[in-house]
């Protein structure tokens, strides 16, 4: 089953210069790259697009997180492409992120940590958690006419 999701390389990836890192690993597994913008997200769309945090006591450190440049927002495309992308992003805490995960593998922080110093932890990527999450936030990142799906040479290989 096809499917796309969302990934934002969150202000911390870029401004880490881990925009490359993060997206040869998404092309190496098979996965096709049909839509690409580096958005600079204000208040309200950090607003929409974490509606369901914005009651939680660390939203302000997660908008202020969002907010502090600008996000790769990508639409991936694949086989089950939204459990496939949350496995390679890892764990929301990168303490317990695995290695070989994204999170595991650049990032640290523990939920402790972040909240004794009163900040969200910046765990580099976000990734659609759900078919009903990916639609949504796909369309709320980009526009229908913005994503391209196309067929990749090494699909005979990857997937089909
Ligand atoms: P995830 O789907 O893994 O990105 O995780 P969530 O949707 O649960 O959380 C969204 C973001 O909030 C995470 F990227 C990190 C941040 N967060 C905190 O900073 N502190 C918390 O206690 C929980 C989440």
């Amino acid at each position: 089953m096809k499917q796309q999701t969302l990934v934002l390389v969150k202000p911390d990836g870029v401004q880490r210069g881990l925009i490359g890192e993060i997206l040869s690993r998404f092309e190496r597994v098979g996965l096709t790259i049909v839509a690409c913008r580096m958005v600079w997200a204000d208040k309200d769309l950090t607003k929409e697009h974490y509606h369901e945090h914005v009651d939680k006591d660390f939203y302000q450190g997660l908008e202020n997180l969002l907010t502090l440049g600008p996000v790769l927002a990508l639409v991936l495309e694949g086989p089950e492409a939204i459990p496939v992308v949350r496995k390679m992003v890892g764990a929301t805490e990168p303490k317990s992120a695995a290695p070989g995960t994204i999170r595991g593998d650049y990032a640290l922080v523990s939920y402790d940590y972040a909240d004794s110093k009163g900040i969200a932890f910046k765990n580099l990527v976000h990734a659609s958690d759900s078919p009903e999450s990916a639609e949504y936030e796909i369309h709320l990142w980009f526009d229908e006419e913005d994503l391209h799906s196309y067929d990749a040479l090494h699909q005979d290989h990857t997937h089909e």
